[in-house]
């Protein structure tokens, strides 16, 4: 409503229903927030960028150091890509399915990142990664931490697009009881600082189809890995 409408007599109350409301923000950990619907007025840009990284880069099932084929497909952009196999988890400058560099981190893709950092509360964050998390209806992502980056002062920004999911938001030890965080499409996990190696996870995926991406979930993590 305008203030020139508070005079007036009938209040509309669904003047704004199918309007973008601000992003709401969820402080989930002592520097650790949830910015609700943030990415959505950013996914036109954001869709056909990530379809350019995948021609260049596809998904692909990596092997972890213990042998288990992830249930999640991996790409990667940027400078450095994480992966995984036999020999164990680490970030490369070229794309081992491929043997070419990692497609560069769209313009998009880096402004949104640096824009929802800032919501948070860190500023110049820089990240040199992206990592591209594909979900199908069962796919998880069991508790991890976070630490093959060879610095942990810069936050990490996670964007969720597609099917909702569970994200579990442990502590600093494995076994400590975890939050659970519903993340649906548009929403951004930031966190760093005193809760940068918090364990987390991702709950199976439920069956389901989201109406702009169909029966997947895809997931950005964008992190400063060098
Ligand atoms: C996911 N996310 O949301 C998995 N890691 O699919 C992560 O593993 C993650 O969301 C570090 C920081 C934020 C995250
Ligand atoms: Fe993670």
């Amino acid at each position: 409503m305008r203030s020139d409408d508070m005079s007036s007599t009938t209040i509309d109350l669904f003047a704004n229903a199918d309007v973008q409301q601000p992003a709401k923000t969820e402080r989930i950990g002592e520097q650790s927030f949830v910015l609700r619907g943030f990415a959505l007025p950013w996914t036109d840009r954001l869709l056909p960028a990530l379809e350019r990284v995948l021609r260049a880069a596809p998904f692909r099932q990596m092997v972890t150091p213990g042998g288990f084929t992830m249930s999640v497909g991996l790409s990667s952009c940027g400078t450095l890509g994480w992966t995984t196999d036999r020999c164990g988890y680490r970030y490369t400058r070229i794309d081992p399915l491929t043997g070419q560099p990692w497609p560069d981190m769209p313009a998009v893709f880096l402004e949104l990142a640096q824009a929802a950092a800032l919501e948070a509360g860190f500023s110049d964050f820089m990240p040199d990664s992206c990592l591209i998390n594909h979900y199908v209806p069962g796919a998880r992502m069991s508790l991890h931490q976070d630490k093959n980056e060879r610095s942990y002062s810069a936050p990490i920004v996670s964007v969720s697009l597609g099917l909702p999911a569970m994200f579990l938001f442990g502590g600093h030890v494995r076994s400590d009881k975890s939050q659970r965080v519903p993340l649906f499409h548009g929403d951004i996990v930031v966190w760093g600082g005193v809760d940068r190696l918090r364990y987390h996870g991702i709950l199976p995926l439920k069956d389901g189809v989201h109406p702009q991406l169909g029966a997947q979930r895809i997931n950005f993590t964008f992190r400063t890995a060098d």
